[in-house]
């Protein structure tokens, strides 16, 4: 490693920055990283970008009314750039306002997203030690990713983040396992992320270790390449959302034939009786039989057998997507691979089993740390309101409605300010109109990001913040096994600054709240008297002595801090998920109420919901009823983009690299792309009753025949004058549902949407997201008038300042 880089961390891995001595001008991979990901190669265009923030902005709205959502809505607004000291100043005393007038339960900062690596400047935990010292907030729970098990596991197995750490190595796999049945494939796109960064990618090399070991693959998903080329795997592209009729077609083979394993099921399972009774249709007249299953999910009635046959003959892994849950009733596929697996026998056994979660990021099953990263404590909350965190659009549009969650009936919070630091929903969330909508609701809102993403144009109030290039940390994936030194690379731009600082000033600003300074001591509740660099030091001191206590040696933060990548040992190179359990299930029981895993739960068939019974059942999906499927007759699927991280530094240079026409590509097969007249580069309009979009036809026989793939991410560009306010970029959530998957664990169903799909014949409108909104000189009388057009010269005169 030459001397004169520095190195980065970022979700996607480590990176050699190199700068003009002013500027960042290239990312390198670190030469010790096998299979480094090109997503590096955005960071550069994007931090110098026409989009970046530069300075503190204020909705004009807003401004001249204070408030409120005002005449003109959130999103279509111009924006005047103010002073920082003025910016801190409107913050301080509309917390004051929200906080006198409403209480802290009006406050919501669940603000969910990923932000940026690094172990100190997390913008989240930033934000919500900020606001616990200032009365608290509401919060969210749960993520966009597992949510569905994350809410379903503990019922049936334990915990699903001990699952996921615990999840059998893929060096097991190379050497037990003789087939792998991949529910969603395995997409090797995907483990290039890991959050909180990931030093070696070694997924790539994983399998094909398990390629040459003659481990045969079966990848179940709509999109050929969610298989790496070098597996061979089989494909079957069954209908999406139909994985659970898959897995109980497969189930009634395997319990017909008496291929299921009858002493695993009375010794570590509770209730297949009752599993075994809806597989046969004793409670409904419907068995579900393989012919029965060809019918919901378009897969022969033959090759459902001949698989079911296969697995119970071989040492099967079992593996589902995140995807597969990200569906409606997306709880039911992942208890029914639960009980698919237990029906087989093998859980626990070396490369048998399940899991969920292969592929969703570069460690599982690959790596993991050997104790605890030190973090920034975010103290205590003293409001205990939260949501479920993708019921946003209904909580700001439905305050004091009920609903339910985890069989309780909950009320939605009266929220007035919302403050939104290290995410982007107008990225992640589904059915954007709606968002849109919901956002006109709040008195205030406040976002902190980076780029002018659609969010930040949805803000009232929008303060430019530091990227991970600009400040100094140390980078440590939660499933990692290195740490890595963050120099800083290059000073903030524009006037953009580190998040710490802007609270800090805040804290001074506001003191520690008055009811709670007797509880948090001093108005020095949030620094505790320590700078950024103090708290960097102080971390990285609390993580050497973890490691220390693990036996593991780290250097000094000198040293370590103008070094290379620091490796740890693996803890559990050969790990085999529910080994301890199955040796001992007396000793070792599950966290559930019986000890043992539940193909049939008392406590959720207890809660007596319409949408997740006692066991794993079907559910068809819910855009397959009624005139939708005749208008709208095509599957949308909208998985992470290879190119980018969601939504990040979308206007950089490997993100752009794919855009056709400057859109996100959309995937369609050469026979449905015949049928419409649609040839490979058209602009062309995706639509359903949510709303439309335009994209770049990508024709390819990778994708199943009546499925379109549109990746998550091209920044959302509504054209507010165009039907359904029509975004002109390609961002699938303008067209997917916000129905989330059931009343079990209200998660996201992104992947569950129908749309149609024609040429575009106009002229193809400009894409807008990649400028920076329009700027007005102040509005208030007593304020001097400066020339307000913005245009990409001055972000170009504002680096060369800089
Ligand atoms: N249709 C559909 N939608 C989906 C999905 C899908 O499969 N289909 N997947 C879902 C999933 S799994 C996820 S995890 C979500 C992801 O959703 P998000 O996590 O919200 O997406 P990101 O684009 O990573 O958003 C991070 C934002 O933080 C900003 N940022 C980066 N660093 C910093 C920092 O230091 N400080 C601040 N203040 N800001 C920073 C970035 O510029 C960016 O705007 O999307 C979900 N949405
Ligand atoms: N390059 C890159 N990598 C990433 C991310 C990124 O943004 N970019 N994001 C990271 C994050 S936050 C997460 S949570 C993970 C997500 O990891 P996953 O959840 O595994 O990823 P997805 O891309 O949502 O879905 C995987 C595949 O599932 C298939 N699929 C969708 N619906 C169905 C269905 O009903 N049945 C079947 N059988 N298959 C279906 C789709 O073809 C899709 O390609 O990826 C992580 N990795
Ligand atoms: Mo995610």
């Amino acid at each position: 490693m030459s001397t004169d880089h520095k190195l980065t961390a970022s979700h996607w891995g480590v990176g050699l920055a190199v700068t003009d001595g002013k500027t960042l001008t290239a990312i390198h991979p670190h030469p010790d990283d096998p299979d480094p990901s090109p997503i590096n190669d955005n960071i550069t265009g994007s931090l110098n970008g026409a989009a970046r923030i530069l300075r503190p902005a204020v909705r004009k709205s807003w401004l001249e009314r204070g408030p409120g959502a005002g005449p003109v809505p959130r999103g279509r607004d111009d924006f005047v750039e103010v002073a920082w000291d003025e910016v801190l100043e409107l913050i301080a005393a509309e917390i004051k306002r929200v906080r006198r007038d409403h209480g802290n339960e009006a406050i919501y900062a669940g603000s969910y997203g990923w932000s940026s690596a690094g172990r100190f400047h997390h913008a989240q935990s930033q934000l919500k030690r900020f606001l616990n010292t200032q009365g608290g907030f509401v919060r969210s729970e749960g993520n966009y990713s597992y949510n569905a098990a994350l809410g379903l596991m503990p019922f049936i197995v334990g915990p699903f983040r001990d699952q996921v750490a615990k999840a059998t190595r893929w060096s097991v796999i190379a050497k037990h396992s003789d087939l792998v049945v991949m529910f969603g494939g395995m997409a090797e796109r995907n483990t290039q992320v890991s959050d909180g960064g990931v030093a070696r990618h070694r997924m790539r090399g994983n399998l094909q270790a398990c390629a040459e070991a003659g481990v045969k693959f079966v990848s179940i998903s709509p999109l050929r390449t969610d298989a790496a080329q070098g597996l061979e795997a089989e494909w079957l592209a069954p209908n999406p959302g139909s994985d659970t009729a898959l897995m109980l077609g497969l189930a009634h083979t395997l319990l017909s034939e008496g291929l299921h394993d009858e002493a695993f099921l009375a010794r570590y399972c509770v209730g297949f009786d009752r599993v075994a009774a809806y597989l046969m249709g004793n409670e409904d007249a419907q068995p579900k039989d393989a012919h029965w299953a060809a019918q919901h999910t378009g897969v022969s009635a033959a090759r459902i057998v001949g698989l079911a046959r296969e697995m119970a003959a071989s040492r099967t892994m079992i593996s589902v997507a995140a995807g597969v849950q990200r569906t409606d009733f997306g709880e039911q596929p992942m208890w029914m691979a639960v009980t698919l697996a237990a029906m087989l026998g093998q859980i626990g056994l070396p490369g048998g089993g399940y899991t969920v979660g292969y592929g969703v990021n570069a460690n599982i099953g690959n790596i993991e740390r050997p104790f605890r990263w030190a973090a920034m404590g975010q103290g205590t909350n003293p409001v205990t309101e939260f949501i479920p965190v993708a019921m946003v659009s209904e909580m700001l549009l439905n305050p004091g409605g009920s609903y339910s969650y985890l069989g309780q009936t909950r009320r939605f919070p009266d929220v007035k300010l919302v403050w939104w630091a290290g995410g982007n929903p107008f990225h992640h969330h589904q059915d954007l109109n709606r968002l849109h909508a919901a956002f006109q609701r709040p008195q205030t809102v406040i976002v902190n990001d980076i780029n002018w993403t659609a969010t930040a144009r949805h803000a009232d109030i929008v303060l430019p913040v530091a990227a991970a290039q600009e400040r100094t940390d140390f980078g440590a994936g939660k499933s990692d096994n290195a740490l890595v030194p963050m120099q800083q690379v290059v000073p903030p731009a524009g006037e953009a600054r580190v998040e710490y600082d802007i609270y800090a000033a805040l804290a001074a600003l506001l003191g520690t709240a008055e009811a709670f300074a007797a509880l948090l001591g001093t108005a020095e509740a949030f620094t505790e008297g320590r700078s950024a660099q103090d708290w960097v030091q102080k971390l990285w001191d609390d993580t050497r002595a973890a490691g220390a206590t693990a036996g593991v040696a780290l250097p000094e933060w000198d040293r370590f801090i103008a070094g290379d990548v620091v490796v740890v040992p693996d803890p559990s190179p050969s790990q085999v998920f529910l080994a301890e359990f199955r040796a001992d299930p007396g000793t070792n029981p599950l966290p559930t109420p019986s000890g043992k895993i539940e193909l049939f739960s008392d406590v959720i068939a207890g809660f007596d919901l319409p949408d997740c019974k006692g066991h794993a059942s079907w559910f068809p999906p819910r855009d397959l009823g009624g005139a939708h499927t005749a208008a709208h007759p095509l599957y949308l699927l909208s998985g992470q983009p290879k190119t980018r991280l969601h939504s990040q530094l979308d206007n950089g240079a490997y993100s752009l690299s794919q855009k056709i026409a400057g859109r996100e590509p959309v995937l369609i097969h050469p026979d449905d792309a015949a049928a419409r007249g649609i040839k490979d580069g058209d602009v062309v309009e995706l639509f359903n009753a949510r709303g439309r979009c335009l994209a770049g036809a990508r024709v390819t026989e990778d994708i199943a025949q009546g499925c379109v793939f549109l990746w998550t991410g091209a920044w959302y560009d509504p054209d507010f004058d165009a039907p359904q306010a029509r975004d002109r970029h390609g961002n699938p959530n303008v067209l997917t549902h916000d129905l989330r998957t059931s009343s079990l664990t209200q998660s996201p169903a992104a992947h569950s949407a129908r749309v149609e799909l024609v040429r575009f014949t106009g002229i193809p409108p400009e894409v807008q997201s990649h400028k920076p909104p329009r700027f007005r000189s102040d509005p208030r009388p007593d304020r001097p008038k400066k020339s307000a057009q913005v245009t990409d010269v001055r972000h170009t005169d504002e680096r060369a300042k800089s």
